[in-house]
């Protein structure tokens, strides 16, 4: 009877940890670093169609440039950064700070949603960087902004980047 239930919790665990369905394709980048994010929208929201997805830019990234898509409209935030950065000798003070798609994905169907950015000396190897993302269909909302503490299990968990350790040469 102990191992029935031992095994029903087990799946149970199983089945929340990959229920992740935006997610970012490559989950690792180096310090000081350009990164490709690949965002993947896997589905909409209890069944609607998406209609718009908004992805927050967290601090110590810069330089973002979202990739335009066929059908769907581009907007970005920008915003000042509280800190101040270097790149390629130049002071970077603000920048953007949100990504707003907006166009039709309709549940039956998967989408990618792509932008380049400077993954700043800021962060060290170890570090987490969240991307929050929001999904928005016609009435329902899905909210990918938990971030987790210790090693909980989250229903909507913001998409996640490992920091590498950096190239030690540079290049310029
Ligand atoms: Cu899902």
């Amino acid at each position: 009877m102990k191992a029935v239930v031992s095994t029903t919790l087990l799946s149970l665990v199983i089945s929340t940890s990959v229920a992740a369905h935006v997610t970012l394709e490559t989950k690792q980048a180096q310090s000081d670093s350009t990164y490709k994010a690949v965002m993947r929208i896997a589905h909409g929201c209890d069944g609607e169609a998406t209609l718009k997805v908004q992805i927050k830019i967290p601090e110590g990234v810069i330089k973002v440039k979202p990739m335009p898509k066929a059908n769907w409209t581009l907007q970005t935030l920008n915003a000042k950064y509280e800190n101040t950065y270097s790149y390629h000798g130049k002071e970077v003070t603000d920048g953007v700070k949100e990504i707003i798609w907006s166009g039709t994905l309709e549940n039956d169907h998967y989408d990618e949603f792509i932008f380049r950015a400077r993954i700043t000396d800021a962060f060290k190897a170890g570090d987490i960087i969240y991307f929050p993302a929001i999904q928005t269909c016609a009435s329902g909302k899905n909210e990918w902004i938990e971030i987790p503490v210790d090693e909980q299990k989250l229903k909507r968990p913001a998409p996640a980047l490992e920091v590498l350790e950096g190239d030690v040469k540079k290049h310029h």
